[in-house]
This record gives C-alpha cells, sequence and structure tokens, in this order.
C-alpha cells in the first residue's frame, strides 16, 4: 500500500542556492566541473534526498526498463503510487528504447506527469557507450517535458540501481546535461530537481555540483 507520509512541493525543496546559503551544506569545490558557477542555475536546480514519489511536481523522472511495464526500484514505487492506471497506459505506448523517454500521467501520485526513461545496464566493457545511452536519457527527458508544458521535473538517479552505473560517474553526465540543457535559453523549464535515495548518491551529487 503506498505510504501517506507528507508529500513535498516546490516550496519545501531547497535549491542549490540556497543549500549554499545554509550551514549545513557541505560544498566541496568542484575540480571536476568544465562549467562555471551560475546564480542563475543554482536558483533553477534543486537538490533533496528523499522518495520521488511524494514530490508533487509537474513531473518526475522514472528508472524503467524497455518493457515500461514496471519492476522494482524506483519503478516498482511509482507504479504502486500512481496505481494500476499508469501500467494500462504505459501498456499502450509498446515499450521504450535505451536512452529515449516517454510521457504519461501520473494518476494517484502528487506528481502530474511520469517521465519514463530506460537507462543503459551499465556496460564495463564499454563505458563510453553507456554514457552516451545516460547522457540520451537525460537530455531526452528534459526535452518532452519542456515540450509537454513541465515546468517543474525531478530526475532519480537512472541506472545507479540495478543496472549498476557508478554513482559519481552518473551525477557527472546529470549535472553536466542538466546544466548544457538550462543554460541554451530555449528552455521553459523552471526548476530541475535531482532526488538522492541512498547516502552513495548523496556523496556523488555533493562532489560534482558546482
Ligand atoms: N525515490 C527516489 N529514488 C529511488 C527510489 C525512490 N522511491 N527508489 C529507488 N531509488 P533503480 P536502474 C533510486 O534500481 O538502476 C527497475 O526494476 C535508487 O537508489 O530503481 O535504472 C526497472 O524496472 C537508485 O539510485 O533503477 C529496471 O528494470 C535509482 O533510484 C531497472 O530497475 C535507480 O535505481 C532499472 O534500473
Amino acid at each position: 500500500m503506498a505510504s501517506t507520509a507528507a508529500t513535498r512541493s516546490l516550496a519545501d525543496i531547497p535549491t542549490l542556492a540556497q543549500l549554499y546559503r545554509s550551514a549545513g551544506h557541505r560544498h566541496v569545490s568542484s575540480s571536476t566541473s568544465d562549467f562555471p558557477p551560475s546564480a542563475a542555475i543554482n536558483a533553477r536546480v534543486g537538490l533533496v534526498r528523499g522518495d520521488i514519489t511524494k514530490l508533487r511536481l509537474d513531473a518526475i523522472v522514472n528508472a524503467a526498463n524497455k518493457s515500461l511495464c514496471g519492476g522494482g526500484g524506483v519503478d516498482g514505487a511509482i507504479h504502486r503510487a500512481a496505481g494500476p492506471d499508469l501500467l494500462t497506459e504505459c501498456r499502450q505506448l509498446g515499450g521504450c528504447p535505451a536512452g529515449e523517454a516517454r510521457i504519461t500521467r501520473g494518476y494517484r501520485l502528487p506528481a502530474k506527469h511520469v517521465v519514463h526513461t530506460v537507462g543503459p545496464i551499465y556496460d564495463h566493457a564499454d563505458p563510453q557507450r553507456s554514457e552516451r545511452l545516460l547522457r540520451s536519457c537525460y537530455e531526452e527527458s528534459l526535452k518532452l517535458a519542456d515540450t509537454s508544458g513541465v515546468k517543474s521535473l525531478a530526475f532519480s538517479g537512472i541506472s545507479t540501481g540495478v543496472y549498476g552505473y557508478p554513482s559519481t560517474d552518473a551525477a557527472q553526465v546529470a549535472c553536466e546535461t542538466v546544466r548544457k540543457y538550462l543554460d541554451r535559453d530555449i528552455s521553459a523549464l523552471e526548476r530541475v530537481v535531482f532526488v538522492t535515495f541512498e547516502q552513495k548518491e548523496v556523496d556523488a551529487y555533493a562532489e560534482m555540483l558546482p
């Protein structure tokens, strides 16, 4: 049964600008970022630890599989919280290849929509291919959300669970792709939120964000 723990709306999710101002945030000066710090971007990017199914935003991004018919991890949590109508709509989409994205309604979720993207299963023999596909997941999700009128969007850590993508490498791809997209200036997206769930992800984002 879906938990009744409190939902969080945009006002309850700190932006990077707010986190950097607050004493509690461990700001690691990143030597891994090619991007200069930007106050404008820091006001449009949020970071929160918790359950993505509790976020009352325009859309949340699901780490799905090619069938789009649900599974474990965040995918299972989203389907459980959204209820059976989500699966009915997903079935009509006929699957989704890795690196692409599809959008559905959110049904019983607090979020209005779900963007489903299929991350790569991390391939230690070909990390470049895995990176290309993960980058594509973020880009395609951002574009699809943006063209669908979504103004606030939250990402789970695509591929960083059972698909085995190392969290720090994945956080770098996520941060770079979102930064490039928001820098383009054609985006109507007002807020992009990174949702961390486990400690390893919290550490990975703390290291990556400029
Ligand atoms: N809220 C936010 N993040 C979560 C939540 C949650 N409720 N639950 C898990 N995570 P995973 P993948 C984080 O395994 O690696 C599914 O079975 C988790 O800590 O859900 O892309 C699909 O059907 C991790 O960082 O997705 C596919 O078959 C991140 O979500 C396969 O798993 C992604 O972990 C996809 O694997």
